[in-house]
Formats: structure tokens, C-alpha cells, sequence
């Protein structure tokens, strides 16, 4: 019989554990339940958000800041960016991801540990001192990764919420982190931008499917367990709608962990590429995954160094 006392090295479990707040791949059907944390931890007088920005994260889930870097500030990230994905050693490695059905490459994981001046944008203090503002509170970094969506046959994000696999399948036990992506490339309304349900955060869908084992060697090229089912999608684009920033390189969206978002493929000839960061606050740490199953890889989900990021 499985237990619900499994210690993260077994199979996945078939009941939540009591601590479980938002428990998802359990049932046979999908349901949607409210969020059971806050969305903006600080307050407006800690900056360098104000009081209407952080109305608008509170209610939209997301926020985005037009002109963050300029162009040449981020000149060499980019410069980083075409020279890993011309470098067979960086391809070759366990945190390269490669398109479903070409051998283009679609992300490179931790590239805040392997990259230098990569790593240095990661913890760049114009970042921390938004998360840590939103989470209120000191936030490390649970996840980087560079995403290529190459031009002409960069594939697709399905609908997900992030935290819904961060819960799941990382042990994250509360809705306190968030991500941000750097636009290294202009985003356009044609190259595959981030779409995301304006106040889709409110509400936690949970999925349908049981987790396999080593799921992210699949869901990190394409997700189909811990995606929500088409009704659910189907009631929280009523409720929401679709938006989809856009903005020159160097504009930076931070979204909630919970807020509901996919993006199309890029047929276009120009790739839209982004830096991709996720905070945590450093009192959310990782507890033992909810499916039962073992954590995934340290460079996908960190579970061993929480030293705080940023001032
Ligand atoms: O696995 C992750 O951490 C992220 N990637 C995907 C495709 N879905 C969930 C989450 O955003
Ligand atoms: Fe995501």
C-alpha cells in the first residue's frame, strides 16, 4: 500500500500529505480552489515599487517594466547567448534542454552557476530589490535558465502555472516566489511572447495525471502532466482574458508563481530570446516533493544553497 509518510524516494503517492495546501495530481478530476496566500508580502514605502505598481502585481499577477537595462547593458548577456548555443560542450551538458522534434536548443538551466556574467545579471541588484519588495523578504535563486525560442521552429510553452510543478514536484510549500524574464531580444506580438491570464493567480487549479518519475527530462521540453484541462483553461480565460507584454530588449516582466501563462511557437525569422530567473523567499524553502517522488535536480530546483541574492 502506498503511505502518505513516502519519503520522496519512492513511488508517488496516492493521498496529500495533511501538510499539503495546495495538493494537485491527486484527483481524478481537476478542481479550481482559491489562493490561500498573499500576492505582495511588502509595502510601497520599501521601494522601489510604488503604491499603484504594486496594486497593479497584486491584482494582475505580473508587472512589466519597459526599460529596466538598456540595450548595451545587456549587449554581452546577449553575446553569451550566441556563443553557448555555438559551443557543443554547453549543448552536450545535463542542463541543456533541445526542442522536441529538431536539435535546436530551447533552454540552458542554472546558468547562474556555469555562466559568470550571466550569473552576475541573475543577482543584479535592480532585480533583487523588486522580488525581495514583492516577497518581503531576503529571496535566493531556485531557478535560472537562458530560453532561445529560436526563430522559425521555436516551440511553444503550454498553459501552466509555475508553481503548480514547483509544489508538486520541488516541495515549495507557499505561493512566495515569483519569476522574471529579461528580454535579451525585442519581444514582439509575432515572435512568441509570454501570454499570460491577468488575475488568473487568485484561483489554483488543480491538474489531472499522475507525475511519472524523472518527469522533467519530458516537461521541460514539452508539459503534459500538471497542465490544467481545457475546461478549467476554458474558465479562467472568461474570468481573465489574455494579455501579452511586449516591450524593446532589455524590458523585464516579474510574474507570480501562481499566475496562469504559456506562449506560442516562433515561426518568425527573429528569435525571442529571454533570461529567466526565479526568486524565492528564503523563509519558502523546499520541503520533501507533494507527488512523493524524488526532487528533481538541483540545477532545475535548488535545494542546498539558500544564501540570499541581491542588497
Ligand atoms: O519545470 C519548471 O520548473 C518550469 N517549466 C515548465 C515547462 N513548467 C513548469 C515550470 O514553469
Ligand atoms: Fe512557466
Amino acid at each position: 500500500m502506498m503511505s502518505s509518510m513516502n519519503s520522496g524516494t519512492g513511488p508517488a503517492i496516492s493521498r496529500p500529505r495533511p501538510e499539503d495546501r495546495y495538493p494537485s495530481r491527486f484527483d481524478p478530476d481537476p478542481i479550481i480552489t482559491a489562493r490561500l496566500d498573499p500576492v505582495v508580502f511588502g509595502t510601497a514605502d520599501q521601494g522601489p515599487l510604488d503604491a499603484s505598481q504594486l496594486s497593479f502585481y497584486d491584482q494582475n499577477g505580473y508587472l512589466c517594466l519597459d526599460s529596466l537595462f538598456t540595450e548595451q547593458e545587456l549587449d554581452l548577456a546577449l553575446a553569451e547567448l550566441h556563443r553557448l548555443r555555438a559551443d557543443p560542450k554547453a549543448r552536450a551538458t545535463e542542463q541543456a534542454v533541445i526542442e522536441p522534434g529538431s536539435n535546436e536548443l530551447r533552454s540552458i538551466f542554472a546558468i547562474h552557476r556555469s555562466n559568470a556574467l550571466l550569473g552576475r545579471l541573475c543577482s543584479h541588484p535592480r532585480l533583487t530589490a523588486v522580488a525581495q519588495q514583492l516577497l518581503g523578504s531576503q529571496v535566493y535563486l531556485h531557478q535560472s535558465r537562458i530560453n532561445y525560442k529560436n526563430g522559425f521552429r521555436g516551440k511553444e510553452f503550454y498553459w501552466h502555472s509555475d508553481f503548480e510543478t514547483w509544489h508538486v514536484e520541488d516541495g515549495i510549500p507557499a505561493m512566495r516566489m515569483l519569476s522574471c524574464s529579461i528580454s535579451l531580444t525585442p519581444n514582439t506580438p509575432n515572435n512568441g511572447p509570454l501570454m499570460v491570464m491577468p488575475g488568473s493567480h487568485h484561483h489554483y487549479i488543480s491538474c489531472v495525471g499522475i507525475t511519472p518519475e524523472d518527469h522533467y527530462r519530458e516537461s521541460l521540453k514539452s508539459q503534459e502532466i500538471g497542465v490544467p484541462d481545457n475546461q478549467s483553461l476554458s474558465t479562467l480565460y472568461d474570468r481573465c482574458g489574455i494579455v501579452a507584454p511586449t516591450g524593446p530588449t532589455g524590458s523585464v516582466t516579474f510574474f507570480d508563481c501562481n499566475v496562469m501563462h504559456g506562449s506560442n511557437s516562433n515561426i518568425t525569422p527573429a528569435p525571442r530570446s529571454n533570461l529567466f530567473i526565479v526568486y524565492n523567499s528564503i523563509e519558502n524553502r523546499p520541503v520533501e516533493p507533494f507527488c512523493g517522488l524524488a526532487p528533481r535536480p538541483n540545477f532545475i530546483a535548488e535545494r542546498l544553497d539558500f544564501t540570499p541574492v541581491g542588497p
